[in-house]
Order: structure tokens, then sequence, then C-alpha cells
């Protein structure tokens, strides 16, 4: 079974909003803005209400830049998370009980402290580029093993 979650990454010319994660899955790590989907939910849709909920903006220009399968050794389901990268938004980035923003330039993204898969794909995203792949994490939350490919589209 697959799980679809949203995934959205707030860029200007030179920096990334991010978020650090205060509870939960992924709890310490830096992150983009998303979620899973609520019923009746399109991913689009996850991605505005999550992004609000977890940041306090409201993102107006977007585009889905990448589909990506993580597969955890301690979770059923297949996640199956939408990557978007967002270009407009309105109001001002706002600590949340979920997340605390903070922007990076693009040469200071933590990746020490993000998702191990990260590195991967956020310089495909940053540079334009559409992509596909799947990721599987051991315990540690080490990436085993990976797949990724440039695509034309989604
Ligand atoms: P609830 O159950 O409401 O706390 P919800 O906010 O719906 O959770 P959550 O916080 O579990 O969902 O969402 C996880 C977020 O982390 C999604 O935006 C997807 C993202 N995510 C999951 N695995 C990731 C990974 N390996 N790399 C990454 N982002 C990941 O960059």
């Amino acid at each position: 079974m697959k799980k679809i979650l949203s995934l959205g990454v707030i860029t200007t010319e030179t920096r990334v909003l991010l978020g650090v994660k205060k509870r939960g899955f992924g709890e310490g790590l830096w992150n983009g803005f998303g979620g899973k989907l609520e019923e009746g939910e399109t991913v689009d849709e996850s991605l505005v209400r999550e992004t609000k909920e977890e940041c306090g903006v409201t993102v107006t220009k977007y585009e889905k830049k990448g589909i990506l399968e993580f597969h955890y050794v301690d979770q059923e389901e297949i996640f199956e998370v939408h990557v978007y990268e967002c270009t407009e938004y309105e109001g001002e980035p706002v600590e949340t009980e979920e997340m605390r923003p903070e922007w990076f330039s693009y040469d200071e993204i933590p990746y020490g402290i993000m998702w191990a898969d990260d590195i991967y794909w956020y310089p495909l995203l940053l540079e334009g580029k559409k992509f596909k792949g799947s990721f599987w994490f051991d315990k540690d939350g080490k990436v085993t093993k990976h797949e990724l490919e440039v695509v034309e589209k989604l």
C-alpha cells in the first residue's frame, strides 16, 4: 500500500525556506512543508493547507517537481511524496507548534540535519529539473539503496 504526501520547498532566487520539525515523524530535521492528504483532498490542496498550518504562509504559485517513493523499515506503507517548488506566497513565515521556519542560502542548506535523501534531489530541484526516484532507509535513517532520474514530465 502507498500513502501519498505533499512536500513543498519555498524558494527565492538565492534562498530556500525550511522548517525544523518540532514533533512527530522526522522530529529535529529541517524539511519543506507538507504532509498526508486528508479525506477527499488533492495533493495540491494538502500542500497549501499543510504549509499554512506549519509555517503560516499561503503558497500561491507552485509547481510539482518530483515524485519520490520512500521505503522505511519501520513503516508498513510506502510513502509517495509529491515534491513542489513554491515560488510565490502570501503572509510571513512564523513559528508554529509543528515547525520553526528559517531561510537558508542555496550553499548553506543543512543536509547533515535533513532526511538522508535530500542531498540527492534538492540540487536537482534548485536547478529547475523534474525528477522521479525511490529511496530505501535502514533503521537509523541511512539510505541503503536509491534510484533517481531526471525526467521531462512527471
Ligand atoms: P500528522 O500525522 O498530522 O502529524 P502530517 O503533517 O500529515 O502528519 P507528516 O508530518 O508525517 O504528515 O508529513 C511528513 C512530511 O515529511 C511530508 O511533507 C513528507 C515529508 N517526508 C517524509 N519522508 C521524507 C523524506 N525521506 N525526505 C523528505 N521529506 C520527507 O525530504
